[in-house]
């Protein structure tokens, strides 16, 4: 339901990210409402927007339209709009098509074009005004993730009193790579406009400091950077000395929610419909990911295409689903991987499939939230095989599932969510023998080994889940906050 709403003002609690975390959905008679969409951040900030209330700033997902500030289910929404060349340049271009695969360990090559940064730039400057516009004083801001990494700094400019918060989904790079970067002390000084800067693995936060150390020339003192006093120039007021706070905060999922959806009577029998439908093979081995290239979709068919070939899996017994949901389609590189996997999928099946079965099952589309707990269920193997991933929250959706103990996860130590879920078969993604020696013990593991490990990735899930996340990093900024004003901010 969505009510009209004048412009929010004076909130205590603001969050920014590129995208809002509502769908527009358009009735047949034309009326046009507005849908949560479900996604985990929309989840983790339920409790903090119940008690503090929010207003949440982003794009709401269309081109060249100014919407109005409008409410959903009790979440004030202040749109951002985005011309064409704006998305184009900000957001395909220098968010998606320089930072992303620069993050990524520079997997593809990224793209340095100066017209993309300054329309980062610019972008990311109306942002910071937007939030500005809508904070009380002394107002937490929380900004996320790599779209809007100078967010923190514009905003500190124009609101030294707010304390400001920035969590980055994604991996931080070596310094070595971070430093190709043409505009890297900008884009780190934009960061350390924040109290607390967020990331998923510890060797994240350690990585972010070591840049600042080489490139801002900030010492830090355990996870906290030592900012000194930036005195007033021309135009630019005195800053005092302040710290930051640069830390792990592994992101997680509502994993109740998951169990519960599994547990329920049409999910279960879903699975089994699954299962039925694929011809009953004894083995499934199921890969879910957004279509990127670096989630190391290739390399798994790869280790797939060789177990067929040397006779170790066939056609009918083992069946690998691969649902990839569409993703940046207008970006080269995505375009390119898509021909690419689409063609290695063609391959092996029309190599090794029979008339009754293909050892692939390819789906190119988005599911709902059931049919993904249902293939969850259903799968004897999940193939987590990211070259390099921020977290992968697919790896602990699996294990959320499966109250039945049963089901193997094979988990890239490139993903960040190694770092917890350390009794999954754990492989380096680009060492195709280990791969495929993975998926042969997880095919052939018994059902005590399956329940040892499930038993003990479901304790760590469910301990740290999604709550917990916003609680602890919540906490953080709380703490920053009593320290700047006991501090007076110096
Ligand atoms: P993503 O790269 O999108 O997220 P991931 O963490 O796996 O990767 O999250 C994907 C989400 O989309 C999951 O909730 C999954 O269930 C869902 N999903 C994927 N394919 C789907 C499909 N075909 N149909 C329906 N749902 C699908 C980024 C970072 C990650 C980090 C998250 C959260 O790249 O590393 O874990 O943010 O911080």
């Amino acid at each position: 339901p969505q009510d009209d709403v004048a412009a929010p003002t004076g909130h205590e609690f603001v969050v920014v990210s590129n995208r809002l975390p509502v769908d527009r959905v358009t009735d047949e008679n034309g009326n046009v409402t507005w849908r949560t969409s479900p996604g985990g951040l929309v989840t983790a900030m339920e409790p903090v927007v119940r008690d503090l209330g929010c207003v949440w700033v982003g794009w709401p997902g269309s081109i060249d339209e100014h919407i109005e500030p409008f409410t959903v289910g009790g979440t004030e929404l202040l749109p951002v709009s985005l011309d064409a060349t704006e998305f184009a340049e900000y957001y395909e271009g220098f968010s998606n098509d320089t930072i992303w695969p620069l993050y990524h360990d520079v997997i593809s090559p990224p793209g340095y074009h100066r017209e993309w940064w300054d329309r980062y730039v610019s972008v990311n400057q109306r942002f910071a005004d937007a939030a500005a516009s809508v904070a009380a004083q002394g107002a937490t801001v929380w900004v996320h993730d790599y779209q809007l990494q100078l967010v923190p700094g514009m905003l500190r400019e124009l609101r030294p009193d707010l304390v400001i918060a920035f969590f980055l989904h994604i991996p931080w790079p070596s310094h070595g790579l971070f430093g190709q970067l043409p505009w890297r002390r900008k884009v780190l000084q934009g960061l350390l406009g924040a109290d607390v800067i967020g990331f998923q693995r510890v060797a994240d936060a350690a990585n972010f400091r070591s840049a600042v150390r080489r490139f801002v020339g900030a010492p830090s003192n355990g996870n906290m950077i030592v900012l000194s006093e930036r005195p007033a120039t021309r135009g630019r007021k005195r800053l005092p000395a302040r710290r930051v706070l640069a830390q792990e905060f592994p992101i997680s999922i509502d994993a109740e929610a998951f169990a519960e959806l599994a547990a329920s009577e049409s999910v279960r029998l879903r699975a089994r419909q699954i299962r039925e439908e694929l011809g009953n093979p004894e083995k499934i081995i199921l890969g879910v990911d957004r279509l990127d290239y670096t989630k190391g979709i290739r390399h798994r068919l790869k280790a797939f295409s060789e177990l067929l070939r040397d006779g170790e899996v066939k056609a009918g017994d083992v069946t690998l689903v691969q649902v990839a949901s569409p993703s940046r389609e207008r970006v080269e590189a995505y375009q390119h991987l898509r021909d690419e996997i689409e063609v290695t999928v063609g391959r092996i099946n029309g190599d090794y499939g029979t008339i009754a079965h293909s050892p692939v099952v390819y789906l190119h589309r988005g599911y709902p939230r059931e049919e993904m707990a249902a293939l969850y269920l259903a799968a004897d193997v999940l193939a987590v095989t990211a070259l390099r991933d921020g977290m992968n929250l697919v790896a602990k959706e699996y294990a959320a599932c499966r109250s039945d103990e049963q089901g193997v996860l094979v988990l890239s130590e490139f993903a960040g969510a190694a770092d917890e879920l350390r009794r999954a078969l754990l492989v380096n993604p680009h060492d195709i023998d280990g791969m495929k020696a993975a998926f042969m013990e997880a095919l052939r593991m018994s059902e005590t080994e399956q329940r040892q490990r499930m038993r003990a990735m479901r304790r760590v899930i469910f301990r740290a889940d999604v709550a917990r996340w916003s609680e602890d990093f919540l906490r953080s900024v709380e703490a920053a906050a009593e320290h700047r004003r006991q501090t007076g901010g110096d």
